[in-house]
């Protein structure tokens, strides 16, 4: 059959509709994050790839972040949960032109990451390290890296935000907090336990404005995820209670749209998006292969990826005409606007309302209110005394008090750690009720590490509490805690082998060690109730540092004041607290529970005309930041008798003691009996520690 027709022999060329402005900014994204990690020859290019139309489509559209104040309270977080895909959010935060701010939280003119940062990549200084890195590069709202945390750490923002929301939306002002948070996550994070209890307790908590996109690519490191993982991801988070929506092409801009709307119509639930994508989506040899994961694509393959979006070839780090004001246009004017507004409205709520915005503002700024400490007790001379973790609890109550901001709770043990908040009103912490001020963890420390973290980035002051033996389950968050310098306040109770018949896997031995090698982190062991007090002082003033308090189950005395020094002592991390007066023979050194026992062996050893110091020495941190001058004064050279006395591990006490001094200390993993029965066994006895001091005065006096 043949066809008649009247249109010439050869069809005119239809050019090609160019490439949208979406399309061109999305290839943007992607070029940049291949380039960037293929001149520093090292880092992930395949998540961004894949991932840039996920992470244009949230930040062009819908994010409520103005890149010209990024620190404005209100704004909408955003979490890379995959942090080695860092270089999408360095190229997200370049081409949105985010500014840089200074740590007092002035603003800054320059911007966050100008293109020579990206070009230096995973160099010294550069502002795009390997992991993105809070405080480090403005824009970015929690350090990520350890997967699982960042996820987590989303949970502990958005329950900031409906807290903050419960007490200063006020009627005409309902809108005042509202922000939403969202959190871009792979298959680690998945597989992560921390994001499982995470996720569990924002289900359960109906955090309605939490929204975590999955990146289902089938692909982590070692190859496809069916070597290691085949639950029903879908279902499992169903089970805790979270909307679950499906996207079944990372390029689809319209479904993702429509998923992100799915998400901000949802009011009683956490929503999850899951996504598919292709890993190194693009690079003809790479694509859905781990090859696209940890390392750069390869001079060639970066060509091909190019040809493939139409790219010019051989340009590198190319930002086309219009791209920086396509985004100008979106994100950038629709953040401006919402953050202008936002800031009027907090105008007129100064009028109203001045108390609430005045504690917004000091929050926002990690300052306390006036007479934040007119209610710390102080606690009688008592040779019975009282645990250090019941002292605490009641200064804990007089603090939060004043301070309306303090939150927290414990992971499922606030009646033994004495965390409770129990002033009228204080209430508890529950989908019901946003409002309340005590949390319930669950038995889930290592969410609740990365929860308290969210809490703190949203600026309030949260608390954590659990035994100091279930650190070994939180470290990985706390480890951010430090690097983040956030001031954190972790309660740790039960410190030693205190604890008694529980035994040696309630008995905390190398803990102590742990946390004091842990950069950053003010670890303090209080002797007696006073101590507790000052150590509550120094904490609720710290700014940028994550705090331990390690406190005691058992009761210690209540060291008489009036004949040893003030325990005022504390804030410099150690201190004289008995002396016999002169040069002292021996020096002994002590924390928390066994400051008593040294006092004690002091007595006898004066009684017995020997010249000996008890140093009480609650925070190795604090001391190490005093000036020379008085570390000597405290620990004067020329006396090295020493002896120090704790019930853990000596892991480090040589610092103090030299190297041959003498430590009184627990090599095992402790024991499980009565109290008083460990204290004998484990030598921690005034005959004991009378013994030690009198060999040291002989080795040294020896000339040895
Ligand atoms: C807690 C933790 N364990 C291990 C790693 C090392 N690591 C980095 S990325 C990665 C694979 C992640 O796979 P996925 O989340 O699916 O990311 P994708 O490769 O798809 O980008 C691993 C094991 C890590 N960063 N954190
Ligand atoms: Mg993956």
């Amino acid at each position: 059959m043949s066809v008649v027709t009247d249109s010439p022999a050869t069809p005119p060329l239809k050019t090609p509709a160019p490439p949208s402005m979406e399309t061109i900014s999305i290839n943007t994204i992607r070029t940049l994050s291949m380039d960037g990690v293929q001149a520093a020859n090292s880092g992930h290019p395949g998540t961004p790839m894949a991932m840039a139309p996920v992470a244009y489509t949230l930040w062009q559209q819908f994010l409520r972040f103005d890149p010209q104040d990024p620190v404005w309270p209100n704004r909408d977080r955003f979490v890379l949960s995959i942090g080695h895909a860092s270089m999408l959010l360095y190229s997200l935060l370049h081409l949105t032109e985010v500014r840089a701010v200074s740590k007092d939280y002035e603003t800054l003119g320059e911007v966050s990451v100008p293109l020579d940062a990206i070009k230096a990549f995973r160099q010294l200084g550069s502002r795009c390290p390997g992991h993105p890195e809070y405080r480090w590069t403005s824009g970015v709202e929690t350090t990520t890296g350890p997967l699982g945390q960042g996820v987590s750490t989303s949970v502990g923002m958005a329950i900031g935000r409906q807290w903050l929301a419960s007490r200063y939306n006020r009627p005409g002002f309902e809108e005042l907090i509202d922000f939403n948070v969202y959190a871009l996550c792979g298959d680690g994070c998945m597989m992560e336990g921390i994001s499982s209890e995470a996720a569990s307790l924002a289900g359960h908590l109906q955090l309605s404005n939490l929204c975590w996109i999955y990146d289902n690519n089938h692909i982590t490191i070692e190859g496809h995820t069916s070597l290691a993982f085949s639950e029903d991801v879908a279902t499992r988070f169903i089970g805790y209670g979270w909307n679950v929506t499906r996207v079944g092409d990372a390029n689809d801009i319209e479904m993702l749209a429509r998923a992100f709307r799915t998400f901000q119509s949802c009011k009683d639930r956490p929503t999850l998006i899951i996504v598919d994508s292709h890993i190194g989506y693009g690079a003809p040899h790479k694509q859905d292969t781990s090859g696209a994961h940890g390392e750069p694509l390869g001079e060639d393959e970066v060509r091909l990826a190019k040809a493939n979006y139409g790219w010019p070839e051989d340009k590198r780090f190319y930002v086309p005409d219009g791209v920086y004001d396509h985004f100008r246009q979106g994100i950038g004017k629709r953040g401006k606007e919402l953050r202008d507004a936002w800031f009027a409205q907090i105008a007129d709520y100064r009028k109203q309302y001045p108390e609430l915005a005045e504690e917004l503002y000091r929050m926002q700024h990690r300052q306390l209110p006036e007479g934040w400490d007119r209610d710390l007790p102080a606690f009688p001379a008592d040779a019975k005394g009282l645990a250090t973790r019941e002292s605490s609890g009641k200064v804990l109550n007089a603090a939060a008090k004043n301070i309306p901001w303090l939150i927290g709770g414990a992971a499922d043990l606030a009646p033994s750690t004495k965390t409770r908040i129990t002033q009228e009103g204080a209430g508890d912490f529950s989908a019901e009720n946003y409002g309340g001020r005590n949390f319930h963890f669950g038995i889930r420390e290592h969410a609740m590490g990365a929860i308290l973290n969210g809490l703190s980035l949203v600026k309030v002051r949260p608390f954590g509490a659990g035994f100091f033996i279930f650190i070994d389950y939180m470290r990985g968050s706390m480890r951010l805690s430090a690097l983040m310098e956030l001031p954190v306040i972790f309660v740790f109770t039960h410190d030693s082998i205190g604890v008694g018949e529980d035994g040696p896997t309630h008995q905390p031995i190398e803990q102590l060690a742990h946390l004091r090698s842990m950069p950053g982190l003010i670890l303090i062991r209080p002797a007696d109730a006073n101590e507790v007090v000052e150590a509550w002082k120094v904490i609720l003033q710290l700014h940028h540092a994550p705090a331990a308090l390690v406190l005691t189950r058992q009761a210690v005395p209540t060291i008489d004041r009036t004949k040893y020094a003030p325990a005022e002592g504390l804030a410099r991390g150690a201190y004289i607290l008995a002396d016999a007066g002169g040069s002292p023979e021996v020096i002994l050194i002590a924390t928390g529970s066994e400051v008593s026992l040294c006092l004690e062996a002091y007595e006898q050893l004066t009684r017995e005309g020997v010249r000996a110091r008890v140093v009480s020495m609650p925070s190795w941190e604090l001391f190490d930041d005093q000036d020379k001058d008085y570390r000597e004064s405290v620990l004067p050279p020329q006396v090295r008798a020493r002896v120090s006395v704790e019930m853990a591990s000596d892991f480090g006490w040589c610092k103090y003691t030299g190297s041959e001094g003498r430590s009184i200390c627990i090599e095992t993993f402790g024991a499980s009996a009565p109290l008083k029965q460990l204290m004998k066994k484990f030598g921690f006895n005034v005959d004991n520690v009378v013994a030690a001091a009198k060999d040291q005065i002989a080795l040294h006096k020896g000339g040895k």
